[in-house]
């Protein structure tokens, strides 16, 4: 915020040329130039946007979106490559510090692999999403390529589970939760449908789950622990097993 307030300063006294504020406006400039060092410069043009999503949509709870750049290319994160970085989703965010990484967590999605698309799982209600462009460390550039604020609506009626999807927000990524011969079976049956392959449906997290999901979890960039914490669980898109802490 500092650069745009900057800019705007010297914008706003352009016209008042004396010598008090020319000393002024250098010595912010000066400031402005410190500001930016280590932040990645955007090109000019540079566009993040949704590519199959309209603000006001109603959506399925669950369906896969796709992520467009214009202007710009994707690069995953660590790579120090110019005019590049990797997409970030904000569910029910507001924009976070601009001059900071992203923050980590179920409201601020990475997509550190160069990923352009992500399948989403929302409880119904009103959500809020935003893409926002990072560079190598995760911290956007300046000044910063970024999708507007869209809104959609998920159909049906609000789950009213303490334990549901709306609470996401207070869930621990690490938290291992305690699941059910069923859960499982599902957690089995979603690795499969992903190409890792569990052994038998058989409701058992025995050795072949355990290095299916380990798999899993070291092919979408989640600590290869082979335990099914809340972050491996939504990221197999069974988020409404997850839980917070002690439940
Ligand atoms: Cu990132």
């Amino acid at each position: 915020m500092r650069v745009f307030y900057g800019r705007q300063i010297h914008r706003s006294f352009a016209t008042s040329a004396t010598l008090v504020f020319g000393v002024a406006i250098c010595s912010v400039v000066i400031a402005h130039a410190q500001d930016t060092r280590g932040l990645s410069p955007s090109p000019a043009g540079a566009e993040a946007y949704f590519d199959d999503l309209k603000n006001g949509a109603t959506i399925p709870s669950k369906l896969t979106i796709h992520f467009g750049l214009r202007n710009m290319g994707v690069a995953p994160a660590g790579t120090d490559r110019p005019n590049s970085g990797h997409h970030h989703l904000l569910i029910d965010a507001d924009l976070p510090p601009l001059d900071q990484p992203i923050p980590n967590d179920f409201n601020h999605l990475h997509f550190g692999a160069g990923q352009t698309e992500t399948e989403l799982t929302l409880s119904p209600g009103e959500h809020t999403l935003q893409l926002l462009m990072g560079d190598k460390d995760h911290i956007p550039h300046t000044p910063p390529v970024m999708s507007p604020r869209i809104k959609v609506r998920v159909a049906g009626s609000p789950v009213s589970s303490q334990q549901g999807p709306q609470n996401l927000r207070e869930l621990d990524m690490d938290t291992v939760p305690n699941l059910t011969e069923s859960n499982i079976r599902q957690i089995q049956q979603e690795l499969r449908r992903k190409g890792f392959d569990p052994g038998r449906v058989d409701g058992i997290h025995g050795p072949r789950t355990k290095e299916a999901v380990r798999s899993f979890q070291d092919r979408y960039g989640i600590n290869a622990s082979g335990d099914i914490n809340n972050k491996t669980l939504f990221a197999l898109g069974a988020v409404e097993l997850a839980r917070p802490k002690n439940q």
